[in-house]
């Protein structure tokens, strides 16, 4: 098998202009890229991702990551058989030697493990899709689009706190059905949009989903039940949310813009998930406040993600299994910093019967290893936005591109909650 000739970095820009890591791997067969996605909402127990400071960028510079791959990583790997994925993580993780990967940085970590995951597909003729699948041992599955079409917290300038709000073609029959119902719904809800609030409020967001000038998440809510209904999909979509609530939990309280104790915040969801058709519910308290979780846990049996409750930890993963908080991970792969370890996390929950869902972050590239790992990783959710934005679109893109490639292969995902 073609070994590693050699690594190189550099500093680009994601989908919010800010900088950040790209790096490509050269094997015998050819060169082999990856570009590192970067959140806006992070958990505190995230991998760290290492910005310059300084006034470049604003501190938001990558310089320091781009040489940690090029000075500590790249010497080291070289000559190195990139189907050793398992190996190459683990040795990367030594080398930096942190808990978070603060030394070498997440983002200089991570750029590599992508990489080395393409060149190994790359050398073994395989797409990427069905390399991952060698490595998580899963049967391929074309994912559920969670898209999210209205905006809100910190992804829109808006005084709507709660982030996402998603649709999600759970009973089309396949990924092209699901496109197609997304976007047609996408479209009706703009018009819909403009019509009440004028032109302004179908601006979108950092995820290509509309901010409009909303406070009420049961506003969002309406809004998008309505627009699901005139496009006749009421029996195909359904809808989701992501509070990212670790964003407004002050002192105690959850400011949403109404100051709700964790038990009400409870009620209050439970009374949206009885008024709404919603399936999935995303970390709908503070990624610490472990008390409401369990609550709602045991009101509900729709799908509880956790994301900045979870952050693509093993350890994380664990004190939620043994404490109940949920019942489905939110995987990004940049919040553990390797393939390898997003995998684990990933096979860990479904060896407890729980969901996975697969997620981008809401800074983005034209990158879309994601595409492929959710269906390598055959979980049936994947999470990349509304139907707009290059960088949102490409994940789309990629895969409709997938769904062809399979051909009659091609399964959809059957929905099993809520
Ligand atoms: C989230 C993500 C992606 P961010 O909270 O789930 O939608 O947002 O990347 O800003 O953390
Ligand atoms: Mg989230």
């Amino acid at each position: 098998m073609g070994k590693i000739k050699s690594i190189t970095a550099r500093e680009i820009l994601d989908s919010r202009g800010n900088p950040t890591v790209e790096v490509d791997i050269v094997t015998p067969r050819g060169c082999s890229s990856a570009k590192v996605p970067s959140g806006a909402s992070t958990g505190i127990h995230e991998a760290l991702e290492l910005r310059d400071g300084g006034k470049r960028y604003l501190g938001k510079g990558v310089l320091k990551a781009v040489h940690h791959v090029t000075a500590s990583l790249a010497p080291k790997l070289r000559g190195k058989d990139p189907t050793q994925q398992r190996v190459l993580d683990n040795f990367m993780t030594l080398l930096d030697g942190t808990p978070n990967k603060s030394h070498l940085g997440a983002n200089a970590i991570l750029g590599v493990s992508m990489a080395i995951a393409r060149a190994a597909a790359f050398e073994k003729k395989l797409h990427l899709f069905n390399y991952l699948a060698t490595l998580t041992k899963r049967k391929l599955l074309l994912p559920v689009p969670f898209c999210n079409i209205i905006n809100g917290g910190k992804h829109a300038g808006t005084e709507l706190q709660f982030q996402e709000f998603m649709i999600a073609p759970v009973y089309a029959t396949s990924f092209s059905e699901a496109t197609r119902c997304v976007s047609e719904t996408y479209h009706i809800l703009k018009t819909r949009l403009e019509k009440k609030y004028g032109k302004s409020a179908a601006n979108v967001g950092d995820e290509g989903g509309f901010a409009p000038p909303l406070r009420d998440p049961r506003q969002a809510l309406e809004l998008i039940q309505g627009a699901v209904e005139e496009a006749g999909y009421a029996d195909i979509i359904k809808l989701a949310m992501d509070a990212a609530a670790s964003e407004f939990f002050r002192h105690g309280m959850y400011h949403t813009p109404k100051k709700m104790k964790p038990m009400e915040l409870v009620d209050y969801y439970d009374d949206l998930i009885h008024t709404y058709p919603i399936v999935s519910l995303e970390d709908p308290f503070d990624q610490d406040d472990f008390t409401p979780y369990k609550e709602l846990m045991q009101k509900t049996r729709i799908q509880i993600v956790g994301d900045d409750l979870l952050v693509t930890n093993v350890n994380r993963i664990n004190i939620a299994l043994e404490r109940g908080l949920c019942n489905a991970l939110l995987l990004k792969v940049n919040q553990i910093g390797t393939v390898t370890e997003a995998i684990d996390a990933a096979l860990l929950a479904f060896d407890h019967r729980w969901n996975v869902m697969v997620s981008h972050r809401s800074g983005e590239t034209d990158d879309t290893f994601i595409a492929d790992l959710a269906v390598g990783l055959g979980c049936g959710q994947v999470k990349i936005g509304a139907p707009c934005r290059g960088e949102r679109v490409a994940k789309f893109n990629r895969l409709l591109q997938i769904e062809d490639v399979l051909g009659k292969k091609a399964a959809y995902a059957k929905w099993k909650h809520g």
